[in-house]
């Protein structure tokens, strides 16, 4: 088989940049380990910036993401006992974030792209990437006990975190730069109406808790634990016990309960991946960077890159020209660097550290009470809430 580009992964950056390449007359085969029910089943993300909503509905994915997705115009930061607004479309000049999940998105992508005539192949097993310093570059799988070979003119690692396409660049021609949090992130679903209009962030001497939502019916919340925190020590009642410790402020308010439908544990961590590209292979989403979810960045930057690499493939096909594929690591690093920034300081201005001390925890306190007070601490948070512009 041969294709333009080979993406390998099927999460946001693989199908949304399948789906802007075919926008433009590019052709593309999405390489998927799983199957499509676990892809459109898997909870994730949740939070769509203003762009990435833009994105998808001026390219035609938008329409059932404008019915159900959930906007807002607004945040809360939580601490002593008080909720605090952070009024987003108010400090952005008219900007607001949808809530949206992830695997919904999915849906509508692998749909469009499916009925567009697209090839997703999905139980793509033991995916290897060869000849990437050449103009002929290949992907190996297996699918349905058959060894295949798909020749490319460009690959794009779109197989986030644990895939095969990072390390496919040498050891040699790649910096990896890590942070590791000392804590990780319980989530659950529940069938329990959602008692807030905004999403709640909020600061615990116990550990931090979010509030946040899926649908009128559906509440999506968060508690920090150890980072290998085992589900199976965590009952509904311990959860709903803890939550409520932790999100109760003084004036009485409280989260709805109701039967968990969902749990696991997020490990959280702050990685990025340089360059993002070698040879004819380019890096994009989880593959090239990770972002603990405080800031709600990992999908949006996933598709901002897509963004960046589609014009740069465009740019190659209609006109020959490759300085924007040759620009594309260093163009998208500035913005991922942004957003390793701001994802790095809301996580460590709302978790609880083991090694802090009450210095530290009046810093933190002293770091709230500015930016809920202050007009430009409180913009500078949410420019970049709602997504910084793209270059
Ligand atoms: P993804 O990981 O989404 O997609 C990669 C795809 O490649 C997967 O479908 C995988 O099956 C496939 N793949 C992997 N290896 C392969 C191989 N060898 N061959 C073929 N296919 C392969 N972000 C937020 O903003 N908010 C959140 O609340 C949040 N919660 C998260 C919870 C969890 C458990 C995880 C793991 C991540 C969470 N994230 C969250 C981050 C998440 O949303 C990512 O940023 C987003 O999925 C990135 O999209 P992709 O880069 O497409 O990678
Ligand atoms: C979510 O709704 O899943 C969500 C909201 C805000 C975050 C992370 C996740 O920062």
């Amino acid at each position: 088989m041969h294709t333009q580009v080979g993406i390998v992964g099927a999460g946001p950056a693989g199908l949304v940049l399948s789906h802007l390449l075919s926008l433009q007359g590019i052709e593309s085969v999405v390489l998927e380990a799983s199957r499509r029910q676990y892809v459109e089943e898997r909870v994730r993300a949740g939070v769509l910036e203003q762009g990435t909503v833009d994105l998808l509905v001026e390219t035609g994915v938008g329409e059932r993401l404008k019915r159900q997705g959930l906007l807002h115009h607004g945040i809360e930061l939580s601490f002593l006992g008080r909720r605090h607004p952070i009024p987003l479309t108010e400090l952005t000049g008219g900007k607001s974030i949808t809530v949206y999940a992830q695997h919904e998105l999915l849906k509508d992508l692998i749909k469009t792209r499916l009925e567009a005539g697209g090839r997703i192949l999905f139980e793509a097993e033991g995916v290897s990437l060869h000849d990437l310093d050449s103009t002929t570059p290949a992907i190996h799988f297996r699918q349905g006990g058959e060894l295949k070979r798909l020749s490319c003119d460009f690959i794009a690692g779109c197989d986030g975190s644990h895939g095969v396409c990072r390390p496919s660049i040498p050891e040699g021609a790649r910096r990896v730069y890590e942070r590791v949090y000392p804590f990780g992130w319980l989530g659950i679903l529940a069938q329990a109406p959602p008692l807030s209009p905004e999403i709640i962030y909020t600061y615990h001497e116990r550990g931090f808790a979010l509030f946040s939502m899926r649908s009128p019916e559906i509440t999506r919340l968060y508690l920090q634990c150890a980072p290998d925190e085992d589900t199976a020590n965590w009952s509904d009642a311990r959860i709903w016990e803890e939550l409520d410790r932790r999100l109760t402020t003084s004036d009485g308010w409280t989260p709805a309960q109701g039967p968990i439908l969902q749990k696991g544990v997020t490990g959280m961590h702050s990685v990025v991946i340089e360059p993002m590209q070698y040879g004819r292979l380019f890096l994009a989403g989880d593959a090239a960077h990770i972002v603990p979810p405080t800031g709600a960045k990992g999908l949006n930057l996933a598709v901002a890159d897509v963004r960046v690499l589609a014009k740069a493939l465009a740019g190659y096909y209609v006109s020959g020209r490759r300085h924007l594929l040759d620009e594309y690591s260093a163009t998208c690093l500035r913005r991922v660097w942004k957003v390793q920034r701001f994802s790095w300081w809301m996580t460590s201005m709302l978790h609880r550290f083991d090694g802090d001390n009450a210095f530290d925890q009046r810093r933190q306190l002293a770091e709230l009470d500015y930016v809920t007070s202050s007009r430009a601490a409180a913009t500078a948070l949410a420019e970049n809430y709602v997504g910084l512009p793209m270059e």
